[in-house]
């Protein structure tokens, strides 16, 4: 009986990009030890865990913080949404992509998707972009052209490196590696002057936490450029899918649920100064007791 499937199938878009089979690249990592097998099956679930569990907590935190950040918290939890969905669909296929035979996981058959990974990347990178702007509730006037230039530079910066991530070619992946690298430092090099440029206007525990944000930016999307590298840095074979997989998953961990906590730090300590500033009180959904006490009783 002939099989049909339905699913779209991304592979075919990425060979449409390259010249090269899919095969010919997964044939550097025909078998895997268990360990190996095992360390990035581990990772794919700790990252749905992960960020399953911080869309739950983001999605309630919006009711602690003042209604203009509200958005931040809430792109948070559609952001690590969209990623759990997509680790989901990423840790199905790395199980269907390997059979435990003769004490190895070796191939199926069945292709390791890597399109789930720039699909989600496409979706949850200008998404990010957003909440880091929105926390810093710049003006819209200032908000929106500085959001539109890093939009569009993100999704050149994932469009051009998938078919450098799916080539078996070496060659193939360093000029789209480079080409992609391009709109990348464009991304890191305006967030940091802008995020530099709006410490001025924030008040000092706000300073630190902006501080503290720079540097995660930094660190974690600075992890995807390595993990890209892997199989040119004279890792090879297995090693290089391994390693990128779990350079991958580290770097989504850092970027998406500890990218949003710091945003949540941020927008709560902002919520505390707004009230602070104007003498009215902190306009948050949820009351303590101790409000309710200090309420006089309505007639
Ligand atoms: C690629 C290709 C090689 C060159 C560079 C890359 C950068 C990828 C980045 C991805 C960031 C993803 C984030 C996801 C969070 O949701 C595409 C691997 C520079 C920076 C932040």
């Amino acid at each position: 009986m002939i099989e049909v499937s339905l699913a779209p199938d991304f592979t075919l878009l990425g060979a449409l990009f390259v010249r090269g089979d899919i095969a010919d690249r997964l044939s550097t990592a025909r078998s895997l030890t268990p360990s190996q097998f095992n360390l990035i099956y581990n990772a794919f679930s700790f990252a749905i865990a992960a960020m399953f569990a911080s869309a739950l907590f983001f999605f309630n935190a919006r009711a602690q913080v003042g209604q203009k950040y509200r958005i931040a918290l809430l792109v948070s939890a559609l952001v690590v949404s969209i990623a759990g969905y997509h680790y989901f669909r990423i840790f199905n296929s790395w199980e269907a992509a390997y059979s435990l035979q003769n004490g190895a996981y070796t191939l199926t058959g069945a292709p390791f998707n890597d399109a789930y990974r720039y699909v989600d990347w496409l979706l949850t990178v200008p998404l990010l972009l957003v909440e880091a702007v929105a926390v810093l509730a710049l003006p819209v006037k200032e908000a929106r052209p500085l959001l539109i230039k890093l939009a569009v530079a993100s999704i050149v910066m994932i469009a051009t490196g998938y078919p450098g991530e799916i080539s078996s070619n070496l060659t193939t992946r360093i000029i789209w590696g480079t080409v992609s690298t391009i709109p990348f430092a464009y991304i890191l090099y305006v967030l940091w002057v802008e995020l530099s440029k709006s410490l001025v206007r924030q008040p000092a525990p706000v300073q630190t936490l902006v501080r503290n944000m720079r540097l995660l930016l930094l660190l974690s999307w600075g992890v995807y450029p390595i993990a890209y590298l892997l199989p040119m840095l004279g890792i090879v074979g297995t090693s290089a899918t391994v390693g990128v997989q779990l350079g991958y998953t580290i770097a989504d961990v850092l970027a998406k649920p500890i990218f949003g906590l710091l945003v949540f730090a941020i927008a709560l300590t902002k919520t505390k100064f707004d009230g602070e500033n104007s003498g009215l009180p902190v306009e948050v959904d949820h009351v303590t007791e101790l409000d309710v006490i200090s309420t006089p009783a309505q007639s």
